[in-house]
């Protein structure tokens, strides 16, 4: 399968997140891209293509104009403080205050931009974040004038990214972008299958109004995980977009068995709504040794699923979401890949 990658991740590498109670280094660390990519080789995915210089103009379209200008500058604004630290956001606009005024002060626009203050904000962030897109935008690309699968090696990640807000890692929706690009191109009707871990609560803000984007995301039960305030099965879309959600939230100790009961429901779904390509965020921190999740996927259920996705057949591209920690990572994205390509 087409591989897209930028060593532009690497610019990504902050030296921080906020983890309980202390600055530990991030989970969400270039390591994971090497690794993976090392990984997606060795499994015989050998045609490695950089991302072509896609500008923000798809971007554009599903996040806001405020929260892309805030991100472009937000880390020299920091700087410009006198702050020696990253930046991390410490006052938010919870229940009763007004979400609707973008303070003038860093500090406050921080808050404003960001539903999660884990992930800090260092040089290189944005940068990294754009050619991310890029990477997806370039699979996306593959996808539809090949019909044939490509796998966007995205770092950082994207499906927590909502319209305005980032947090959980992710900046700039990949997945997301990705789909606008597809129904650009134009496929009239795309769906967005979320196998990552964690809710991908941007995804779903981004199109939850929308009926043209079917998004499923099976995750831990947000009652147990994060992001711990989307994600629960009553959400199903508003408007032009009801019906076109469906979150499978998982307990605490989940099994292949489970997960892939809820897979094939939501893989159903997608049938019945009659999406044109599908796009896979794909984290792999569904992984039984997952540093900060809690299913108990082996390597070989990874195979495994990669197979039940492909009997969708769909031109489908695989963006790379989540995952951590253990060196297993790179061994499961690739066997998605692989058992995708087997079945
Ligand atoms: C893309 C992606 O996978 N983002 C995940 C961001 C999660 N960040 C918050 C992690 C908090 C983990 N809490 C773990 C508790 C373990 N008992
Ligand atoms: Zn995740």
């Amino acid at each position: 399968m087409r591989v897209i990658y930028s060593e532009k991740h690497a610019l990504r590498d902050a030296e921080t997140e906020l983890y309980g109670g202390q600055l530990v280094p991030p989970f969400e660390a270039p390591f994971r891209a090497e690794w993976i990519l090392k990984a997606a080789r060795a499994q015989g995915h050998k045609d490695v293509v950089a991302p072509e210089a896609f500008d923000l103009s798809v971007a554009r379209k599903l996040h806001d104009a405020g929260y892309l200008a805030f991100m472009a500058t937000v880390w020299e604004r920091w700087l410009a403080e006198g702050f020696k630290g990253e930046a991390i956001p410490t006052c938010f606009p919870a229940r009763r205050m007004q979400a609707n005024r973008p303070p003038r002060d860093v500090d406050g626009a921080l808050g404003y931009y960001a539903f999660a203050a884990e992930t800090a904000i260092s040089a290189g962030t944005w940068e990294a974040a754009i050619a991310s897109m890029q990477v997806a935008m370039t699979g996306a690309r593959h996808v539809l004038e090949t019909g044939k699968p490509a796998f966007s090696l995205c770092r950082p990640p994207g499906h927590h990214a909502s319209i305005d807000q980032y947090g959980g890692y992710c900046f700039i929706n990949n997945a997301a972008v990705a789909a606008q690009a597809w129904l650009d191109g134009g496929m009239k009707k795309v769906a967005i299958l979320d196998v990552d871990f964690h809710h991908g609560n941007g995804t779903q803000d981004i199109f939850y109004r929308r009926g043209d984007v079917f998004f499923a995301s099976l995750h831990g039960d947000p009652l147990d995980a994060f992001p711990h305030f989307l994600g629960f099965a009553d959400e199903t879309g508003e408007g032009k977009g009801e019906g076109s959600t469906a979150n499978y939230p998982l307990p605490p100790g989940t099994l292949y068995g489970a997960w892939k009961d809820a897979l094939k429901d939501a893989l159903r779904r997608i049938a019945a709504f009659g999406a044109e390509g599908l796009v896979v965020s794909l984290g792999v921190d569904t992984f039984e040794k997952d540093p900060i999740s809690f299913f108990r996927l082996s390597s070989e259920d990874f195979l495994h699923y990669g197979g039940e996705i492909a009997k969708a057949k769909l031109p489908t591209l695989f963006c790379m979401e989540g995952g951590y920690g253990v060196k297993e990572i790179g061994l499961n994205a690739a066997n998605v890949l692989s058992g995708f390509e087997g079945a």
